[in-house]
């Protein structure tokens, strides 16, 4: 196998030294490129083969974080010309997203793994802040940097459009304007990206992140749904993740549309999304304050003031509880369960009050 050609979908040799030890097993490496039901794609650059895990593999395996995802990188064995392999182990992975499953069991659900970037899509008419915070949390946790792309802008009228740019100010983070029918900002966009690395998009069904990846390969590759007669938003059609490279050299990985983010364990996360509200932590009189009733809490104060924006504030306390609350044990859980709905009512009842 050519290094190179397996470079083309990101490799390099920090993720693993291409080695002369596999080549003795006769294992090379490829990248997970598909998951279906009962079996994955993966290539190496040239050939993409129908791809299944070994016996010991699966008999080894405790638990879906355990399995391959789109965008792993595993040893295979190749056979029959290239057309099939065996995955015998993953490679340890740099980034990994993933989101609890909606139910009472903690299992998780793999998004996807060794992403760089997470490119994070909302429709310019209908943007909900608090998703977005969570997906920046989700992304910053999981050490995956995030790029906001607001899509469908040809939807709003440019008064429309000024007032959700100053709405966008109060996110303190980058993002970019794009609408993929009247072909604006994706060569923006495009131009931003950088060669073999990682994009995930991410967002909810029918924000047009088929329709993205469809601009920037220049090609109408990927089935999208045709946009629906009453309110021309369109409707869901991809089923699967898959990972593309496109010309330029940037790899993608398009993903059905989550109805849900789940419960995630946001800690770090939220540190980094909030570190404009939370560098105000140091000034409060208590060091465990909850910011959400103490006397003498800065962050309060800074809502207050006007220096922290309400909403912004709502969504941080928010997202803080969730955490707090996922990082208690079963047990602990059943028995906050009263005390995190008052704790709710009372947090409601501050919001009032300001
Ligand atoms: N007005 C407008 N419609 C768009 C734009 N981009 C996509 N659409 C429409 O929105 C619908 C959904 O687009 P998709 O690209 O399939 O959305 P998706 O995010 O891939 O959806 P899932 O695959 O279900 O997650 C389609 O009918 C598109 O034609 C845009 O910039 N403006
Ligand atoms: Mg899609
Ligand atoms: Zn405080």
């Amino acid at each position: 196998m050519e290094s190179k050609d397996i470079r083309k979908l990101g490799f390099n040799e920090k993720i693993q030294p291409l080695s002369t030890e596999l080549m003795k097993n006769e294992l090379s490496i490829a990248r997970v490129i598909e998951v279906n039901k009962n079996s994955y794609m993966v290539s190496n650059g040239i050939h993409e083969m129908i791809a299944e895990l070994t016996g010991k593999f699966m008999f080894e395996t405790k638990s879906a974080i355990d399995l391959p995802t789109v965008g792993d990188w595993v040893t295979i064995q190749a056979f029959d010309n290239f057309t099939f392999a065996i995955i015998h182990s993953i490679l340890p992975r740099s980034t990994l997203l993933k989101r609890k499953e909606s139910g009472k069991r903690i299992e998780f659900q793999l998004i996807a793994a060794n992403i760089d970037f997470g490119l994070v899509m909302q429709p310019a008419d209908q943007i909900n802040f608090n998703l977005l915070d969570r997906y920046f949390v989700l992304l910053n946790e999981s050490k995956i940097e995030p790029i906001l792309v607001i899509s469908k802008i040809d939807l709003l009228s440019e008064k429309q459009i000024e007032f959700l740019m100053s709405e966008l100010s109060r996110l303190k983070s980058q993002y970019i304007t794009i609408s993929n029918t009247i072909d604006k900002g994706t060569d923006k966009l495009s131009q931003k990206l950088i060669p073999y690395k990682t994009y995930c998009l991410l967002g909810k069904s029918g924000v047009g992140k088929t329709s993205l990846l469809n601009a920037l390969l220049n090609d109408k590759a990927f089935k999208i749904n045709e946009i629906r007669e009453k309110d021309g938003r369109g409707r869901h059609t991809t089923v699967r993740r898959q990972l593309i490279c496109l010309n330029s050299g940037s790899i993608f990985i398009d993903n059905p549309g989550m109805r849900e983010l789940g419960n995630f364990e946001i800690e770090a996360g939220l540190e980094i999304t909030f570190n404009d509200i939370l560098s105000h932590s140091s000034k409060c009189r208590f060091k465990d304050c909850s910011h959400t009733h103490e006397s003498g809490c800065a962050i309060l104060k800074a809502v207050k003031d006007g220096e922290i924006d309400k909403d912004r504030y709502s969504n941080f306390i928010k997202l803080k509880k969730e955490s707090d609350f996922y990082e208690m044990s079963f047990l602990e859980k059943k028995k906050k369960d009263k005390l995190f709905g008052k704790m709710k009512q009372n947090y409601k009842k501050i919001i009032r009050d300001f």
